[in-house]
């Protein structure tokens, strides 16, 4: 019996939102069978991009492709994910798969991970597959800053339309400044937590939040506590504003 009395922490506003793990709405899908999908956001709610948790308990035996020209990014939180061609995932194992590939995605009993899909936006030819763990990728302080370190999961090519970023905070280390872009995020907190502003409203966040943020939405982020924060970021990269869709 629900005894939360009505209460969330989730906000969705018209240019940002935080979902928090109390109001996640877990369905079935067609094409994920034996999987549950929370999808946290999704153009519906002004998004470009959607990103959701998907989770098993039996395992996911083969998840149809997506449909034509999306991309999808998979970053496994627990158990192991397996594509087809012979990648496998394990926790904070990661994979960039481009539009028109026909690789089949599966999933071990007691899985978890984070799904991205978007409408990719070519410029030549495509970039290919990637995948690689967190534990393997370097980090590189965030303009100077030694206490906020930088984990860029893709490559930094330019045929690539998105950036997948881990973002390490020492205890008490935030973002140097209110950033404001049009480029929009979608945020998974892995551990820690602390204050996220965006917009005029400050949120408490710790490990399992997810935000949303629009275009140009005001955001920064301090880290609290005395454990490292670190949140999985997207980021659309290499689209010019007007060539948005
Ligand atoms: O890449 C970014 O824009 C990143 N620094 N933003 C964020 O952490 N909210
Ligand atoms: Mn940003």
């Amino acid at each position: 019996m629900s005894t939360n009395f009505g209460m969330t922490r989730s906000d969705i506003q018209r240019n940002h939102a935080l979902l928090t793990p109390e109001s996640h709405e877990w369905i079935t899908q067609p094409d994920w069978p034996g999987g549950e999908l929370a999808w946290l956001i999704s153009p519906d709610m002004g998004a470009k991009f959607a990103m959701g948790i998907v989770r098993s308990t039996d395992g996911i035996p083969a998840a149809a492709a997506p449909p034509e020209g999306i991309a999808r990014f998979l970053f496994c939180l627990d158990g192991n994910v397996r594509l087809q061609s012979g990648v496998a995932l394990a926790p904070e194992g990661f994979a960039f798969i481009p539009p028109g590939t026909r690789d089949v995605v599966s999933a071990g009993p007691g899985s978890r991970f984070v799904l991205f899909e978007w409408h990719f936006l070519a410029h030549g030819p495509g970039p290919e597959l990637v995948s690689g763990s967190v534990a393997d990728t370097a980090g590189t302080p965030l303009r100077g800053d030694d206490w906020l370190m930088v984990q860029k999961l893709l490559p930094t090519d330019p045929a690539f339309d998105a950036e997948f970023n881990i973002m390490n905070f020492e205890p008490g280390a935030s973002l140097a400044y209110v950033e404001t872009h049009f480029m929009e995020h979608g945020l998974l907190m892995l551990d820690g937590g602390g204050i996220y502003r965006l917009d005029e409203r400050w949120y408490p966040v710790q490990a399992g939040d997810a935000i949303w943020m629009g275009p140009h939405v005001p955001q920064w982020f301090g880290a609290l506590g005395r454990q490292k924060s670190r949140y999985l970021i997207y980021k659309n990269y290499n689209r010019p504003p007007l060539s948005q869709r």
